[in-house]
């Protein structure tokens, strides 16, 4: 049993956390991102996940996405590559081969957002699972799917680093128990499934959770009811893809996302309050608020 060590995330631990730019830099020290996110229907998802990758400083980002949505995808997020997997609406099991190829010379991986649930793409999460050795965050329909055999990510041990983001709609199915129940206990239960998952677990929501298998975990005290809105989910997976690209390690890097995304939030409810800003305005504003924080 791992002693268990809990704190609130400050400013000084973030700051900590940030990579080092130098001079000499350029987008291939910057990192290289893959992101497998969208369907027809939900291709803001996977552009407001780049969006973030990219203000958060990612140097190169491939975007991969059914053909019948890669022209929108492509359309919404100029500076990314868009890579279609040959699936007409939604990706199925024969997107591996075109994720495995990108991940080749990549530093990080994310999947989910907007991907819609085909049951056909889990074997494409146990492929994942078992055999990439970047760091993988799952997010969103990754995390639904992978709800229906949660067993299988006991298949990561011992590969590399992997980030789960559930909100606690995502958590109850992870968990198969009640909104409620996830919400009564939420520390108890992020650092008992970081053990048993061997993974860092980003438990969102009002005071979002970063739980390591370790023992340690971090209570976030920035954000608002402002981000109760469709997208900011997005926002904050890509985000952290980017500070893993940039060769943040995994627990670092979902800190230091997690902070910078409610920190943008607050600083926009600065201006107009807790409701009406949007998932590409936080994405926008993390510039501005990782600047103030460094
Ligand atoms: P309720 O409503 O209280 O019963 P879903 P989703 C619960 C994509 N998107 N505290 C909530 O519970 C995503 O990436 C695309 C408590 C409800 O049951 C996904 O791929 C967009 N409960 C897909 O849509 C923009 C909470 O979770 C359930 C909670 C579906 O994702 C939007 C809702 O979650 C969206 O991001 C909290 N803090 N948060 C686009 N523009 O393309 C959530 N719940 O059913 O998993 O739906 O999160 O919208
Ligand atoms: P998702 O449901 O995946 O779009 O994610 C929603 C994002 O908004 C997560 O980062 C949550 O932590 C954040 N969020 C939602 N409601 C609140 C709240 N009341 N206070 C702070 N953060 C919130
Ligand atoms: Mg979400």
């Amino acid at each position: 049993q791992e002693e268990v060590a809990t704190f609130v995330l400050t400013e000084d631990v973030v700051r900590s956390f940030l990579p080092v730019r130098t001079l000499q830099g350029h987008k291939g020290t910057h990192g290289r991102g893959v992101l497998v996110a969208g369907s027809l229907g939900m291709t803001g998802a996977a552009v407001l996940a780049g969006k973030a990758a990219l203000r958060s400083g990612i140097g190169l980002l491939q975007i991969i996405t059914p053909q019948g949505a890669a022209s929108l995808v492509d359309l919404g997020l100029t500076e990314a590559t868009v890579w279609p997997a040959p699936a007409k609406d939604i990706l199925d099991s024969q997107a591996w081969s075109v994720i495995a190829d990108k991940c080749q010379d990549a530093q990080a991986l994310a999947i989910g957002p907007g991907l819609g649930k085909n049951t056909d793409f889990i074997a494409v999460l146990e492929e994942v699972l078992r055999s990439v050795e970047l760091p993988v965050i799952l997010d969103a329909d990754a995390l639904n799917l992978i709800a229906e055999n949660p067993g299988i990510l006991g298949w990561r041990q011992g590969r590399g680093p992997l980030i789960l983001t559930p909100h606690p709609g995502e958590m109850a199915r992870l968990c198969d128990c009640s909104v409620q129940e996830i919400q009564d206990n939420r520390l108890e239960i992020a650092l008992n499934k970081a053990v048993e998952w061997g993974a860092i677990l980003v438990l969102k929501g009002a005071v979002t959770i970063v739980a390591s298998p370790d023992g340690r975990a971090f209570l976030n005290p920035t954000g608002n009811p402002g981000l109760g809105t469709g997208g900011t989910g997005d926002v904050l997976t890509g985000s952290i893809l980017g500070w893993l690209a940039q060769g943040v390690s995994s627990f670092e890097a979902a800190c230091l996302g997690v902070y910078l995304h409610g920190k943008a939030a607050d600083e926009l409810a600065q201006d107009v309050g807790w409701s009406g800003f949007t998932a590409s305005e936080v994405a926008d504003q993390l510039p501005k608020v990782r600047r103030a924080v460094e």
